[in-house]
């Protein structure tokens, strides 16, 4: 695009500038404003407040992110320091608000494990946003774990059965039972909660970090609709060094846009072998010459198998919006995360016709996401 500008650029404007700046770890984002921990795990761990410096230009940071900061690392009271530089990160979990939005909005950064909270009942279990969360985690390269919560309400056996051909490990939790089949898939991991308002997310997070203090509330007893009492996404260390919690906001939809399709059967070992076997090159597993349904006669993959890889991968198509209209007037609850596009397939799409890519420069904009929670305060604030 710009023919020899890489070649003139002069010498001392070329990356990793700023060698003196202090690295951290974001654990929390509020309005343009990151709490960035710095020195974890030494006597001087602190968190410091920072605000993004103008060069990183419009890359988002978000929680999870580790990142570069200089001037005043303090974090003593009314100090600000200047994120300058977001380091690579190993995953990234996306969602787009639904699936035709190509803008998608990074959730968190450098997670491994998903957990998927959904509550038994109150609210009702959504199995279509389930898979639809699973997908997610598949493509973001993510390790899921289903979490069923408010087993003393109902009972976890049709759910389970639906998702056992999946083979997701589960755990069962109920109020006031003990969480350390739940604390074993956490234990040297950093792990997200995600799921609708109101499943018990921060009510788990609150059993797993003594001094978290995460706010809670019920869910309304006639819509059955939680009241996304979170509204941003929170970082917190689990005890005993064992692993990082992340928080976050319940949300209604979970739009997959920009999910490949390969990612979601890379997932499934016994059948992506079949598929770079037998399978028509672009086969969208739909399809009358799609080999695996071969495959699967041929007894190297079950039946089960197999509908589920194409139950998950028809979630991609069309919306998991709530059949009830009504519902669909509430709020969503979202992410304080910055809007981040998609470099890979948003190439086609005019940014400068994107109302949203200009959130990116301004990350006050982002206050105006649709939130209409009872804040919590639990940002930098
Ligand atoms: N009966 C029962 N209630 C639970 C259980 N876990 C959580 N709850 C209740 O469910 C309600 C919602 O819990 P929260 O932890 O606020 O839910 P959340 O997923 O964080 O919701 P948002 O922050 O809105 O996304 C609270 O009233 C909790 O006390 C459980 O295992 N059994
Ligand atoms: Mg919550
Ligand atoms: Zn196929």
């Amino acid at each position: 695009m710009r023919p020899g500008r890489r070649g003139s650029r002069p010498r001392t404007r070329r990356r990793p500038a700023h060698d003196d700046a202090v690295p951290g770890f974001v654990t929390a984002v509020d309005r343009g404003r990151y709490r960035v921990l710095v020195d974890a795990g030494t006597a001087g761990e602190r968190p410091v407040t920072a605000m993004r410096a103008r060069e990183l230009g419009r890359k988002g940071v978000v929680v999870g992110d580790r990142v570069a900061l200089v001037g005043d690392t303090s974090g003593d009271q009314d100090t600000l320091a200047r994120i300058v530089r977001v380091e690579p990160r190993t995953s990234s979990l996306r969602r787009t608000a639904d699936d035709t939005d190509p803008f998608e909005r990074i959730i968190v950064a450098n997670a491994d494990r998903l957990v998927i909270v959904t509550a038994l009942a109150d609210p009702e279990p959504r199995p279509r946003m389930i898979d639809r969360q699973l997908v997610a985690a598949y493509d973001a390269g993510m390790d899921p774990v289903l979490c069923l919560t408010k087993a003393d309400l109902a009972d976890p056996a049709d759910l389970v059965a639906e998702y056992a051909p999946l083979g997701v490990p589960y755990v069962v939790t109920r109020r006031g039972g003990d969480l350390d089949e739940l604390r074993g898939y956490l234990s040297g991991h950093t792990s997200v909660l995600v799921g609708h308002s109101g499943v018990g997310k921060s009510t788990l997070v609150n059993a797993l970090v003594p001094d978290a203090e995460r706010a809670v509330s019920h869910v309304n007893a006639v819509t059955g609709r939680g009241r996304h009492t979170s509204s941003s996404a929170l970082a917190l260390e689990l005890p005993d060094g064992a692993g990082w919690i992340i928080d976050t906001p319940g949300v209604r939809s979970f739009g997959l846009a920009h999910v490949k399709p390969e990612n979601v059967i890379n997932a499934f070992e016994d059948l992506a072998e079949g598929a770079a076997e037998r399978c028509p090159p672009h086969c969208d597993h739909f399809q009358e010459d799609c080999g695996l349904d071969e495959w699967v006669a041929e007894g190297h993959a079950s039946r089960a198998r197999l509908d589920s890889l194409r139950r998950l991968l028809s979630s991609r198509e069309g919306t998991d919006r709530d059949p009830d209209p009504a519902r669909d007037q509430a709020p969503e609850a979202d992410q304080d995360a910055d809007q981040e596009t998609a470099p890979e397939t948003d190439r086609e799409t005019d940014r400068r016709s994107d109302p949203e890519a200009d959130r990116e420069a301004d990350p006050e904009a982002d206050s105006d996401v649709n939130v209409e929670a009872d804040r919590e305060a639990d940002g930098a604030s």
